[in-house]
């Protein structure tokens, strides 16, 4: 029997909502400010978000646009769509996703240790852990952001960092996820990998089959969440119990 010590989670899309309302919003008010006549759009977010890290985002769009932008001015404009960020954290735009909280707590009180493991910068991250977390110091162990690796997600760089970090195995250990890039960091870390589908997409995509199970969201008791695909969360809440069974699960 394996025992679950160690949760991973991704940040945007796994634990709150801050792509849609939060970074789009923000990088849309820098591109303002830099006189930029760029407008990103959901549909167009949604297409540049296979592209990890915001610096990368922004001088990826300026290329397929044929601007050139060199990438000391897209650090300009990230560090300043970072502080628009922070307001819309602050702000109360960037709402956590359902059953975070919860099990963010349950976790804690069981002593099983939960690190974050993103690609977004340490600045975004820190924002949004000290607002939405109340800065309760116990609510993670560790991190591993953009700045802590070269190879970004989908590459198993971050994963495999946050391991020799924090001493966790693929024998005790879940992710949590929320994107194709996430999901092939994770399991090319050879880590199991639950995915929680961003609320502003819904869709299962054939790539998500190698996940371990696929959810709409972790769960409250007054709203179960739904099982897409893989092991079925009965009761419909994801709860230490079913993070160790899918631990447990032959692959
Ligand atoms: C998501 C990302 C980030 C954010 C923007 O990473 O790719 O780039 O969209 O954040 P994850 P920054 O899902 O791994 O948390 O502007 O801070 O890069
Ligand atoms: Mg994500």
């Amino acid at each position: 029997m394996k025992h679950l010590k160690f949760v991973f989670w991704d940040v945007d899309g796994t634990l709150a909502d801050t792509e849609m309302s939060g970074h789009r919003i923000a990088f849309n008010n820098a591109f303002h400010d830099f006189n930029l006549d760029w407008d990103w759009d959901i549909a167009t977010y949604t297409g540049l978000l296979r592209i990890q890290g915001g610096v990368n985002r922004i001088l990826s769009y300026a290329h397929s646009k044929c601007i050139d932008l060199d990438s000391r001015k897209a650090q300009s404009v990230h560090s300043l769509k970072q502080n628009y960020y922070h307001q819309q954290v602050i702000n109360g735009n960037v709402p956590l996703r359902k059953g975070v909280k919860r099990l963010n707590e349950e976790l804690t009180n069981l002593g099983i240790d939960q690190w974050i493991v993103t690609t977004s910068s340490s600045k975004a991250v820190n924002s949004l852990i000290t607002t939405l977390f109340n800065q309760n110091t116990s609510a993670f162990q560790g991190a591993i952001t953009f700045e802590d690796v070269d190879l970004h997600k989908p590459n198993p760089e971050a994963y495999l960092k946050a391991m020799k970090a924090s001493g966790a195995t693929k024998n005790n250990t879940i992710v949590i996820e929320d994107s194709i890039p996430g999901l092939f960091s994770a399991k090319s870390a050879i880590l199991k990998c639950i995915l929680t589908i961003p609320s502003w997409s819904q869709r299962i995509s054939p790539d998500m089959l190698i996940a371990n199970a696929v959810l709409d969201h972790l769960g409250e008791p007054d709203s179960p969440c739904r099982s897409l695909q893989g092991l079925s969360c009965k009761p419909p809440i994801v709860s230490a119990q079913y993070l160790e069974s899918i631990l447990n699960e032959e692959e």
